[in-house]
């Protein structure tokens, strides 16, 4: 059986990744809300994967509010969540579906100190999205996504699960339903532990990682990262970690990362809730991840050099 979203997917903000969303949304003829914190920054053409240019024609001014049968989507980095969540608590149905998009840890635990009982579910993805200015978008790296709920929901509803599956799964496919996200964004950890501070540091494409002189950084990095998720009941060898970040390395190429791409822009980078989280993480539990932390303070370097 087919579910469809009744009411309306609520974009917080108009990010590269909302975007695409958006684009999505109107081609599947689902009402749609792209909301910029500035209307400058409002997307208004993606240029789609195969070449063809949209115009976000169809996005609805801002909800007021939203009810049982809309889903708000956060596709915001970890450190901006906390203010939307506070943003939008009193806006909510208490069964409204929140959607958090993003790479790294700790933003489900952000969102929850606002709303602590709201239906939450998360998804991770690999699609490259940029915008080369603040009114254009573009999907530059076909990816896939892996969606699931959030661990701590406390009330179970099938019916909704599949409804904002299939209203994502339109949007950003292909949708991979995961029953163990956690662990899914931890894997999504290890890519973008890798990936972008090294993009950065060296100023380098995605593809430029899968050169040589990487590979002993890569090697550590997967090493550290194989420990930590044994202390979090997760076993992966480390071989398997570097063959998924090679995969997507490759997948990737041509890609300057997301990192690579804030820091170009002067933006604040997610390098608190991916290395940061890695080396918070690790310190208790007394495991050496000498690596990340060294990248981590790389990064935070750079980002002060800026800010
Ligand atoms: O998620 C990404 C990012 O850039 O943030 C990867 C997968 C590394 C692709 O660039």
């Amino acid at each position: 059986m087919s579910h469809h979203l009744k009411g309306r997917v609520q974009i917080v903000g108009s990010g590269a990744i909302g975007s695409l969303i958006a684009a999505g949304a109107q081609r599947n003829n689902i009402p749609y809300s792209l909301a910029p914190r500035r209307p400058e920054q409002l997307t208004q053409r993606l240029t789609s994967y195969s070449g063809q240019r949209l115009l976000l024609a169809d996005n609805l001014s801002q909800a007021e509010a939203l009810g049982p049968t809309d889903l708000l989507v956060m596709p915001l980095k970890v450190h901006q969540l906390e203010d939307a969540a506070r943003q939008w608590q009193d806006r909510l149905d208490q069964a409204t579906p929140v959607l958090l998009v993003h790479n790294g840890m700790g933003g489900l635990e952000s969102v929850r100190r606002h709303l602590p009982y709201q239906p939450v579910y998360q998804a991770t993805t690999s699609h490259g999205v940029y915008k080369p200015t603040l009114q254009e978008a573009r999907h530059s790296g076909f990816g896939r996504t892996i969606f699931g709920e959030a661990p701590d929901n406390v009330n179970l509803n099938d019916t909704q699960l599949q409804i904002v599956f299939e209203t994502i799964s339109r949007c950003l496919q292909p949708v991979t339903w995961h029953p163990d996200i956690t662990e899914a964004l931890w894997l999504k950890l290890v890519v973008n532990a890798v990936i972008n501070p090294l993009t950065s540091l060296h100023d380098v494409p995605n593809g430029a990682l899968a050169e040589h002189r990487f590979q002993p950084t890569i090697k550590h990095i997967c090493q550290e990262m194989a420990a930590l998720m044994q202390s979090e009941g997760m076993m992966f060898e480390p071989q398997l970690l570097a063959d998924q970040v090679r995969h997507v390395i490759d997948a990737t190429a041509q890609n300057y990362s997301s990192m690579h791409q804030d820091i170009k822009h002067r933006r604040r980078t997610e390098i608190d809730a991916i290395n940061g989280f890695i080396v918070e993480q690790a310190q208790k539990k007394g495991i050496d991840v000498s690596v990340n932390a060294i990248l981590y303070e790389k990064i935070k370097k750079m980002e002060a050099a800026y800010s």
